[in-house]
């Protein structure tokens, strides 16, 4: 059999990194805009979008912070947009689902499980802050829970498969398969299903090869060959755990979301330089990268023209 070609995911912003922590952070719609189009440019086949408050930067799920973002990326690339309903995870489904309902991508992210997602270890880094608020949210995620329990996974699921969007099934511990198992035989989603496996949030599963290894075979008994799956590893163990994903016949995320850095102790100066990064590994090792369209091909997408904005 063929072997089959690596997707690239770029996560360009997200909502855990705040502005203070580094100047390449895309914050405005422009900054995110420009950065998603050259991520696509350097070869990421679908962008994982979250958006924030113009004014200051501050995680954001309002369907006007996404719009010019959307209308521009589109129009300048043919990379998949993939849009979260994960937002901040202080924030609830009921909101997190908005800007998707309204814009019905072709991909979104839905986390398969109410968690810790702790970051507060980060605000020992900073002596200032270029925001107010952007200490008290990092510091509390110490004491918040990252709220998806089934109930909001069925909201997600019944409002969005009406709109043919596919989900990036954010996996964060294997009992995360075994509840996106439970989804699929209670008829919520349907083969070939693509899973996000995401290493190294405090709160998840650790950035060990070892766990990657036994999420894969969890998830080969759960879903037998009839599944895409692609790796996120948070922090220093992003380009790692991507590298080993792709040498094992998955996909892969990089993004300023889930790293700050390009190598140790170096801060990325785009999203662009992660997805050229992965991308000479990649290519490097003989593998070779999707483009849009094979990405499409290979999750079973509804197509770039059927997207509402
Ligand atoms: N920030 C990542 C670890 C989402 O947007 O739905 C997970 C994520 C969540 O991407
Ligand atoms: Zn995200």
């Amino acid at each position: 059999m063929a072997k089959s070609k690596t997707i690239i995911t770029c996560a360009v912003t997200g909502a855990i990194h705040t502005p203070t922590m580094s100047d390449h952070l895309p914050v405005t719609q422009t900054e995110i805009t420009e950065q998603a189009i050259a991520a696509a440019e350097a070869g990421a086949s679908i962008l994982h979008l979250h958006t924030r408050d113009p004014i200051d930067g501050r995680p954001s799920v309002e369907p006007d912070d996404y719009a010019p973002i959307l209308a521009r990326v589109k129009q300048s690339t043919d990379a998949v947009i993939n849009i979260t309903t994960g937002g901040a995870p202080t924030m609830l489904i009921k909101d997190r689902i908005k800007a998707a309902v309204q814009f019905s991508p072709e991909m979104c992210s839905l986390n398969m499980g109410s968690m810790n997602f702790a970051f507060h270890g980060l605000a020992g880094r900073y002596d200032t802050w270029k925001h107010d608020w952007e200490k008290d949210y990092i510091l509390g995620s110490e004491s918040n829970i990252f709220r998806n329990t089934l109930a909001d996974i069925r909201q997600a699921a019944e409002t969005l498969d009406p709109l043919g969007v596919k989900f990036e099934h954010e996996c964060y511990d294997v009992g995360h398969l075994y509840t996106l198992k439970h989804c699929m035989d209670a008829g919520l989603f349907k083969a070939p299903v693509f899973l996000q496996f995401v290493f190294g949030v405090l709160g998840g599963i650790g950035p060990d090869i070892d766990n990657l290894i036994f999420m894969k075979r969890t998830a080969d008994r759960l879903f037998g060959d009839d599944y895409r799956w692609s790796v996120l590893g948070a922090g220093g163990a992003q380009m790692p755990l991507a590298t080993t994903a792709s040498q094992m016949g998955g996909n892969v995320r990089v993004g300023l979301e889930d790293s700050l850095f390009i190598s140790r102790g170096e801060l990325a100066t785009s999203n662009a330089q992660q997805v050229t990064k992965i991308r000479r590994i990649i290519e490097d090792l003989g593998n070779e990268v999707a483009t849009p369209d094979e990405a499409r091909e290979m999750l079973a997408l509804k197509g770039g023209d059927r997207v509402a904005f």
